[in-house]
């Protein structure tokens, strides 16, 4: 059954009608324990949702409606390897990687966990022998640059946790990830780069990507040129991925590949093979803090799917999307070092649900797939808080924030946690005119004044947020985070009733620009296309010339 035909949706419909005119700051004030019925805390980690336009009947209507669509059901399809990604025929399995070892996960009569356990002792081997300048480049130099060559999923996740966790990582190596093919990415990375002392990671699930084979190639070519030999590649590059002929056709020693399975997604597989970079850089025992994280969050999920805190977020979010016309969601980390989550978060969620097709085959009649957009605040105070402060958009949005920091200077990450609280809280408050007003007379404003500005001094309020506090921004905290979101996707696409875990949408983009590579590339007008991109090919063939744009002066 659909969404919309449901036996509790009909309930929700009913029940929004009696949010018209509650206002947030009345139920905090009327309900003493609001925060504390309306938080969860996993240790440390404390996920605060009382922020909410939701009451208990609200939160028991939407899990209703999470039993109805067998959200359980689903998960424990999930973890217990059923092919859920029918159309693809996969298991959906990234919780293996983290499992428990000695708790087998079957998928087609195989136990996944000991090929797990085997390629997480060959990155600890690895991870080890780089670190401690074992592993040397082909004239003898250590390791002191990382370059990781991969998009998408085999960019974004380690991308993102290599900055996290920049507290954790080794001072002599430097991180680097090359995923466009705009060739300024990967020739503005190599001109800071001795090959001396360069490793370059190629990491791609099917090792047919165009963006990552192009830079591989570019880079291989750079290393040998500068090193002098076809021999250097081997103690210099290392492949990750599902496909070891064409790691093999690439001219990459199988010895040096790293393997994954076709049940890991890509914007799911920063847990695999795929988060080497992260394990070079903080080291194989800090990676498996991360793992472990996310192995509590999956044991937390499991044991109660709807009440859980990936749950809680996926109904909140149902429940904003579709009964208060909320198409987007915006992720607000109190925290620099998670300054690409945003970015990381939108292609997990924009990725997994952005599908309009139902596991039926049928066209759903119902929005998929929130937006999801963000920035580090405080920084975001300053630039677009206003449209949510004043706008006329309701946008639910999420805080993070830690208690502790690994820069303690005097005063500054109090300033930072009491503007992410004044935030939440201001969404939450607005500003009524009554306030407003003695505002301005405190100020001293005439009454022409007070008659201009007014309206412009009010502040709606009564906008939700959820914030997470927790102690510090450790690899066991940012794993428990990724996967409390991977864990509220799925839940979600079980609502919606599509499948979170292929990409056909991808898979187009992927195959679109062969051709137009192509014909830019022929001597010749192109033709072939509508009016539009005939003409844009044409305009480029003019400006671009014979030209080569010359380096920039320094
Ligand atoms: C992820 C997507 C996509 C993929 C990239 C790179 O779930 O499928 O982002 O990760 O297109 O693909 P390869 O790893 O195969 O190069």
């Amino acid at each position: 059954m659909l969404l919309t035909d449901l036996p509790s949706w009909k309930k929700l419909q009913a029940h929004r009608q009696t949010w018209n005119d509650v206002r947030m700051r009345e139920l905090f004030r009327s309900d003493p324990g609001r925060f504390g019925r309306f938080s969860i805390q996993l240790d440390d980690f404390l996920l605060d949702y009382s922020k909410n336009l939701i009451n208990d009947e609200t939160l028991a209507l939407l899990r209703q409606l999470g039993e109805e669509a067998n959200v359980p059901a689903w998960t424990d399809a999930m973890f217990s390897g059923e092919k859920i990604n029918f159309t693809e025929n996969r298991a959906v399995l990234h919780v293996a990687l983290r499992n428990d070892p000695k708790r087998p996960i079957m998928v087609d009569g195989h136990d996944v966990m000991p090929g797990v356990v085997q390629v997480l002792e060959q990155m600890r081997r690895f991870a080890h022998a780089v670190r401690e300048g074992k592993w040397r480049g082909h004239t003898g130099k250590v390791i002191t640059d990382i370059v990781n060559i991969g998009i998408g999923g085999s960019d974004l996740g380690p991308m993102m946790v290599c900055r996290a966790l920049k507290p954790y990582g080794n001072a002599r190596i430097n991180m680097h990830f090359v995923s466009n093919v705009d060739p300024n990415h990967v020739g503005d990375t190599l001109d800071d780069l001795n090959a001396e002392s360069t490793l370059f990671i190629v990491s791609s699930k099917s090792f047919a990507t165009l963006e990552t084979l192009a830079n591989a190639k570019i880079a291989r070519r750079w290393l040998v040129e500068r090193l002098g030999s076809d021999l250097a590649v081997s103690r210099h590059f290392v492949a990750i991925s599902t496909n070891e002929e064409a790691v093999k056709a690439f001219g990459i020693d199988p010895e040096n590949m790293f393997v994954f399975w076709d049940w890991v997604g890509g914007r799911y597989s920063m847990w695999s093979a795929i988060g080497l970079p992260i394990a070079l850089y903080i080291g194989m025992d800090q990676f498996e803090e991360m793992l472990g994280g996310a192995r509590d969050m999956d044991e937390h999920f499991r044991a109660d799917p709807l009440s859980s805190i990936p749950g809680t977020l996926a109904l909140l979010s149902i429940w904003y999307q579709h009964f208060w016309d909320a198409p987007s969601h915006a992720i607000f980390p109190y925290d620099i070092h998670l300054s690409r989550l945003p970015a990381y978060l939108q292609q997990l969620c924009m990725e997994s649900n952005g599908k309009s097709t139902t596991r039926l085959g049928e066209k759903v009649n119902y929005p998929t797939g929130e937006i999801v957009w963000g920035e580090p605040g405080s920084n975001g105070q300053h630039a677009f808080f206003q449209l949510l402060h004043q706008g006329t958009r309701f946008v639910p949005t999420d805080f993070m924030l830690a208690a502790v920091t690994s820069h303690p200077f005097e005063g500054l990450h109090q300033m930072l946690v009491a503007n992410c609280f004044a935030q939440s809280e201001a969404l939450m408050l607005g500003k009524t005119e009554e306030e407003a007003l003695a505002e301005l007379k405190a100020e001293g404003a005439n009454e022409d004044a007070i008659r201009l500005l007014l309206p412009h001094k009010t502040f709606p309020g009564n906008k939700p947020s959820n914030t997470m506090l927790y102690q510090k921004l450790t690899p066991r905290t940012l794993g428990r985070m990724i996967a409390l979101y991977e864990h509220k996707t799925f839940v979600q696409s079980a609502l919606w009733s599509i499948n979170a875990f292929d990409q056909w949408g991808v898979e187009i983009g992927k195959r679109l620009s062969s051709v137009l590579i192509r014909e830019l590339g022929e001597d010749k007008a192109v033709t072939t296309h509508d009016a539009s991109t005939n003409g844009l090919c044409d305009h480029f063939q003019k400006l671009k010339g014979d030209k080569v744009f010359p380096p920039a002066e320094s």
